[in-house]
């Protein structure tokens, strides 16, 4: 893991990617489920609905999410000539969509009601990790500890009942046998993402508030254990550091002032959020230029985010920033 985290920072530059059926509303990625989260992430949802039917809207995106023009080779190339050295992708984001064809779940990329099944790059995950390593860029897969979509964590019927917020709709403690069932389904989808797809340089965990606010344990570390005996110096990110497993940390939407001391990674979006928005805006490549040189100088990786448009396709003016980037680290990159 030592020798791992010297490779880690001097790679420098990521590709964060959030993407799944959200995508098509153009809103912020899986928070507009959270009741307790609504103020904010329901900006531009019709208010009409109400949280019960926005809900159930929500959950039916997997069956009209159908990204025909997905060519993974073509963000291959993009991320290449970016001078981008590894990959952070959603493999899940907290609404519990699965971007692989996971056996622990049918609300899923591979699922028979989202019409992408069928096609040739349905098992996204694979074909995207498989281009970009190609291309000699490294892979992280981000998965989100929470997922507001399956039983054992937003379990129906609880008291908490209708009313969804970031943690389960259940108090761990009093329903030992719901969690146990919601960490091992956590551990085997891992296990799953980690053994199927191939050499994986990092994992990404996201929701860190899960044991925070649960006060309950989700075994992660030995999960991670277990994993690092098939995929050894496999790093970890789960917010935090100082964990047994826990390998750097993750600043959001920041620069930090000073050098951390530690191994980091700001994530920063190139647009105004981490999924697709309509009519986005993105930074400039000088603006990236800058948020990257003054990273670097503090010992830290960018992470640059990008959201994928809901047909597959990359924004047009994301493509052209991150090529403008490109072209600036072709000249002055080594230096
Ligand atoms: C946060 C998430 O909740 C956001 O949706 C996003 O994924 C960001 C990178 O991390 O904690």
């Amino acid at each position: 893991v030592l020798q791992k985290l010297e490779w880690f920072q001097d790679q420098k530059l990521a590709l964060m990617m959030h993407w799944g059926p959200y995508s098509q509303l153009g809103v912020v990625e899986s928070w507009a489920l959270s009741d307790a989260d609504a103020e904010w992430s329901r900006t531009g949802i019709d208010w009409e609905l109400s949280g019960k039917e926005f809900k159930e809207q929500y959950f039916g995106l997997n069956k009209t999410f159908n990204p025909i023009r997905f060519e993974p080779e073509k963000w291959a190339d993009v991320a290449a000539e970016a001078g981008i050295r590894y990959l952070v992708f959603t493999t899940k984001h907290h609404d519990g969509f699965c971007m692989w064809d996971t056996q622990y779940s049918d609300y899923k990329i591979t699922g028979e009601d989202c019409p992408y099944h069928t096609n040739q790059y349905a098992d996204i995950c694979g074909h995207l990790f498989e281009a970009f390593r190609k291309k000699g860029i490294g892979i992280a897969a981000y998965f989100s500890k929470a997922d507001w979509h399956i039983d054992s964590y937003w379990a129906k019927g609880y008291p908490r009942g209708d009313y969804m917020w970031r943690g389960p709709s259940y108090v761990p403690a009093e329903h030992p046998e719901e969690w146990e069932k919601f960490v091992r389904f956590t551990g085997n989808q891992i296990k799953e993402l980690a053994s199927r797809y191939g050499k994986l340089d990092i994992m990404w965990f996201d929701a860190g508030w899960v044991c925070e606010q649960t006060g309950q344990d989700i075994r992660l570390g030995e999960v991670i254990d277990e994993i690092r005996t098939w995929q050894p110096g496999m790093l970890c990110a789960d917010r935090t550091i100082g964990g047994p497993y826990e390998n750097y940390i993750t600043p959001e939407q920041c620069v930090p002032e000073e050098p951390l001391g530690v191994p980091w990674e700001s994530c920063i979006t190139l647009g105004t959020s981490f999924s697709f928005a309509y009519e986005d805006t993105y930074k400039s490549p000088r603006e990236v230029i800058h948020l990257l040189t003054d990273i670097v100088a503090k010992g830290g990786n960018l992470a640059i985010n990008v959201g994928p448009q809901p047909d597959g396709r990359l924004p047009k003016g994301a493509v052209a920033a991150l090529k403008g980037m490109g072209a600036w680290l072709n000249v002055f990159g080594e230096a």
